[in-house]
Parts: structure tokens; sequence; C-alpha cells
């Protein structure tokens, strides 16, 4: 071991201490500092075309794994094109570091090359900012970014290193174990409180379920199924609480959201208690706090979330899977047959919901071009047990309420900040992270448009996703708004011309194919899975199917 190190080469030393194995980010003069040293360890930077890929890609690790993802950029417009993707990461919950640089300290408010005041930047989108204006504190300010991110409610860290710290500055490097900085909370919630929220789950014949992210967080599934099968309580989730548990579970009714089915409206609505778990109630998973919940009995690993947007009856803080356990050691001791007859007239009127929403026109796998449902129907057919689903924004990802997932898949979408562009960069890091894992990206083409140039950093990378291209030539979410609320002849900036994206896609090397009827779709993903590298699936869509009749 060197005696002393540069605060670049500490930098480096920290993301080894973290077991980091990739960097996303997009160099720049002072970032070399960090990246050259990074060249002799088994940490890779990989290059994006924009740093809101290499955001997304960070954030796509976080949500897949836990562990914070990391990505760089530099001074001013770096850091600036780096903000919407932690916005992403910010408001989803997801651990994030990022590595921002100043310019010199002695010269920071000069107007210096490219400044600007990241402080002031990232305020509003980051969990914590901590500028590192000496060497001496690189290694307490890296250590403080993976435990905020990592710990509470996840989320990203900026760090903003000053090139004079990480140039020419030099400290020891004094190890110390992840373990003994970084604890994750495993507490149980008091015995007292597991006690008030049985007698009030109990008092009640109608109890829903409903699960958040949280509950994916702390891979907490099988205890709420287990919990809505003693109580025959129907499951909704919200949207980042999608796919946490598999769609052939008896009692999910499914996602609520802006755009989820009125069937989980009903279900949150009628019921007597609603439990809620790993869900701080954002505007998106409750339209905007128009649904109504009462006697709620809120499980959170956060104390600052119970009672956030509604009123609680009983907050129960801990760890849901532990909190859940001690709380089905009570509920066994009941029966609770007054659930019932609201489970099953919900599971019902499911039933012919679907019947009805996938019958028709809507859903003729030969009509061309293809109807949105026609497409999620055969798309779901695809996906595969543990794959990685990562949709966008927009219209693609609204239509995904109906997608029914197979066990152990991980969905992912940016639910709370809409942060179009995040599919492509996000299924990056995932497939970066979890190699083994077959990851699916599911973005339009206004997503696309807006990262188009990493298609190039999938292809360099041999990233193996399949990335499937919704395209209606057009910002389809927003045009259908205009003409549910302005009318037809109003529409204004949301038309593209018909452009064939598998010829852009080929312009870097990848594979790719057009799908013009959704029963092609299958021989597609066969195309798909025995290509080396990615591979695009272009889906021509027709727009003329709005997402709106779906909503509220
Ligand atoms: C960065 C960003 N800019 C603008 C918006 C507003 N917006 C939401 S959906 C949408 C259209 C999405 O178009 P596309 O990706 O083609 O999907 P589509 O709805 O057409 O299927 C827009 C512009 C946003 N959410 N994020
Ligand atoms: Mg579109």
């Amino acid at each position: 071991m060197k005696e002393m190190y540069t605060g670049g080469e500490l930098v480096v030393k920290m993301l080894e201490e973290f077991g980091a194995k990739v960097v996303f980010g997009v160099p720049g003069g002072q970032t070399l500092y960090v990246t050259d040293p990074m060249q002799d360890t088994n940490i890779r930077f990989v290059h994006t075309r924009h740093e809101n890929g290499a955001a997304c890609a960070a954030d796509g690790w976080g949500r897949l794994t836990g562990e914070p993802g990391i990505c760089l950029a530099t001074t001013g417009p770096g850091a600036t094109n780096l903000i919407t993707g932690i916005g992403g990461a910010y408001r989803d919950s997801s651990p994030v570091i990022a590595l921002v640089f100043q310019n010199k300290l002695p010269d920071a408010g000069k107007g210096d090359a490219q400044e600007s005041d990241h402080g002031a930047l990232f305020q509003s989108i980051c969990k914590r900012y901590i500028p590192v204006r000496d060497v001496s504190t690189v290694q307490w300010a890296m250590r403080e970014a993976y435990r905020v991110a990592k710990t509470g409610r996840p989320g990203p860290v900026v760090v903003d290193l000053y090139r004079d710290v990480v140039e020419n500055q030099k400290a020891a490097y004094i190890p110390q174990e992840v373990e003994q900085y970084c604890v994750l909370p495993k507490c149980e919630p008091a015995d007292e409180v597991i006690d008030q929220a049985f007698r009030t789950i109990s008092n009640s014949s109608k109890v829903c379920i409903w699960v958040g992210n949280g509950v994916k967080i702390a891979k907490a599934a099988e205890e709420v199924k287990a919990l809505s099968s003693v109580l025959h309580a129907p499951v909704v989730t919200t949207y980042n609480g999608m796919a946490v548990i598999e769609s052939d579970f008896p009692n999910l009714i499914g996602p609520r959201s802006r755009h989820g089915s009125r069937l989980a409206k009903r279900a949150i609505e009628e019921a007597e208690c609603v439990i809620l778990i790993g869900s701080s109630l954002t505007a998106i998973s409750t339209n905007r706090w128009e649904i109504k919940a009462k006697n709620i009995v809120q499980f959170d690993i956060i104390a600052e979330n119970i009672g956030r947007h509604y009123p609680v009856t009983v907050g129960v803080v801990g760890d849901a899977k532990q909190s859940l356990c001690k709380l089905q050691k009570q509920i066994v001791k009941e029966r609770y047959e007054g659930n019932r007859e609201y489970l099953e007239s919900l599971l019902s009127e499911k039933k012919q919901w679907m019947k009805q929403l996938l019958s028709g026109k809507a859903v003729d796998k030969n009509a061309s071009p293809v109807p949105p449902l026609a497409l999620q129907a055969e798309l779901q057919k695809e996906l595969k047990e543990n794959s990685v689903f990562v949709v966008d924004a927009g219209n693609p990802g609204a239509w995904t309420h109906i997608t029914e997932f197979p066990r152990n898949v991980t969905y992912m979408k940016p639910v709370n900040y809409g942060n179009m562009g995040f599919a492509l960069g996000a299924s990056l890091g995932c497939k970066e992270a979890c190699p083994d894992r077959e990851v699916i990206a599911l973005l339009g083409d206004g997503s696309l448009g807006m990262t188009l140039g990493d298609l190039e950093t999938i292809q360099r990378e041999k990233s193996k996703v399949i990335v499937i291209v919704v395209n209606d030539s057009a910002f389809g979410n927003i045009k259908q708004e205009e003409l549910f609320k302005m009318g037809e002849d109003r529409y204004t900036g949301v038309d593209f011309p018909d452009i064939d994206y598998v010829d852009v896609a080929k312009a870097f090397g990848m594979e790719g194919i057009i799908v013009r009827r959704a029963a092609e779709l299958s021989n597609a993903f066969e195309k798909a899975r025995k290509s080396n590298g990615p591979f695009m699936i272009e889906v021509k869509l027709d727009g003329r199917y709005s997402v709106w009749p779906e909503a509220v």
C-alpha cells in the first residue's frame, strides 16, 4: 500500500471499499484524476453519450441491487446534464452516488471555465450534497455518501470534488470495513403496536392490502401473500410495487395509479381497513391524493413516512418482512370469513373487466399498426421469470398497468419524477449489475429521441438488452391528453415524421427488426434472444387508442 494518495486515488480506494464494479459517466478535464487511477483496479468506467444515460444507469443499478449505483460528470454542463436522471433516483428512492467536479478551490466564484453552483443546482433533487474542499475529508465524504444513499429512504447523494483535491493534494488511506459505517436497520415493532394493528384489522370485515416500493426493497412479497391469504384480502399495488407479487397470485387486483384500473380504486375505497405496506402514497400512487382510504394501518421502515399524506389509525415502524411475520403470528389465530364476499366480488369484477378489455379489435394481433393492448398481451407472453422489465415515461409505461408478470420479475419505471429518457440508461445499468438476468427496455419514440446516443453505448458494451421501441410518431401521451382536454384541432408540438428507428440502430451497429403486427412479436423475441448484443424491436403502434379512458 502506498503511503500517500491523491484525492482522486482516494475516491477510487473508497469505491473499491464499497465493492463498486462500474462507474457510468462522461469524462471532463477534472474527472480524469478519478478515471485514470480506476484503470489500475477492477472497477470499469463505462462512458455514456450523455450524462443522463449515466445517471439513469446508476439509478437502474441502485433499484435492482440496493447497492448505490455510481455515476460521474464534469463541472457545470456535465453536472447539469446529470440532474434529470438524479431527480428520477431521488423521487423513486434509488441509492446512487454521483461524483461531480469543481475547478480549483482558490478560483471558486471567479467565473472559471464551466463554473456553476452545484449545491444550488442539485439541492432540490438529491438526498444530500457534500462538497469536498480538502483531501482530508475525501474518505469521510465518500463513506457519508454511501451510508446516506443506502439507509433510511434510499436516494442519490452528490459528492462535489474540487480539482485541487483530486489532482494535487495527498493524504493517507485509512481503511475501514463497510459494516463500520453503514448498518441497515433490522428493527421490529414493539408488541403493543402489533397488537393495535391486529385489533384494528380484526375488527374490520373488508380489509385491503396496498403494497408499495418498500415491499420490493424489504423483499417481503412472501409475507404479503401469506397475510393476504389468511385475511382473504385483495392486494393492490402502486406502480413501483408492480411485479413484486406475481400475477397468478389469486388475490392480486393490480396497480392503482393515474392509469390504474377502476377496480383497484374500488378495492381501496370500499375497504373498512387498508393495510398500507411500504408506500408513502405519492401523488402518482393516489391520483393526486384524490383516492379515499380509511382506517389505515401503515407499515414503513421510516417513521417520517407514517401519516405523511393520509391520517393513520396505527403506524407500524419497522422492517416490512419482520413486522409482517410478527403480525402474522397473531392473525393466524383468527378466521376472517367476513372479507370473503368483498374479495370475491372484486375478483369476479376483475375477471369481467379483463375479459372485456382483452377482446375485440383492441387486441387483434393481426391488426396493423399494432393496437397497444395487443402489444401488451403479446409482450407479457414473452416475459420470463427472473427478468428485469424497465419501462419509460409516456404511454408505453402507462399501458403496463395491465401487464401480467411471472415470478421474480423486477419492474422499474420513472414513476414519481416521470423523467422521459430513463429506460435505455437504466437497462444498461441493470444488465451491467446482473448480466445473467434478461433485461427488456420498453420506451416510446419520444424517449428514444432523447437518448439515441446511448444506443451506441449499449452496442459498444455488448449489453444484451432487448430494446422495444413503441413508435407512434408522436409524444403520444401528451397528444392524447391534448385531444381529451382541448380537442383534436388543437394539437401542437406533439407529432414526428415516420422514422424507422431500426435503421438508426443499425447505423450504430445494433441488430433489430420492425414489428407491424403484434403476432410478429414472438418471432422478433426469438431473433433478439439469439443475437450476441443488444437488439431493437421497433413496434409500429396505432396511436389512436387512448390511454385516457382507462384512467379513474
Ligand atoms: C424529460 C421529460 N420531458 C417531457 C415530459 C412530458 N411527457 C410525458 S409523456 C410524453 C410523451 C412521451 O412520448 P413517447 O416516449 O413517444 O411515448 P408515447 O406516449 O408516445 O407512447 C411527454 C413529452 C416528461 N415526462 N419528461
Ligand atoms: Mg411516441
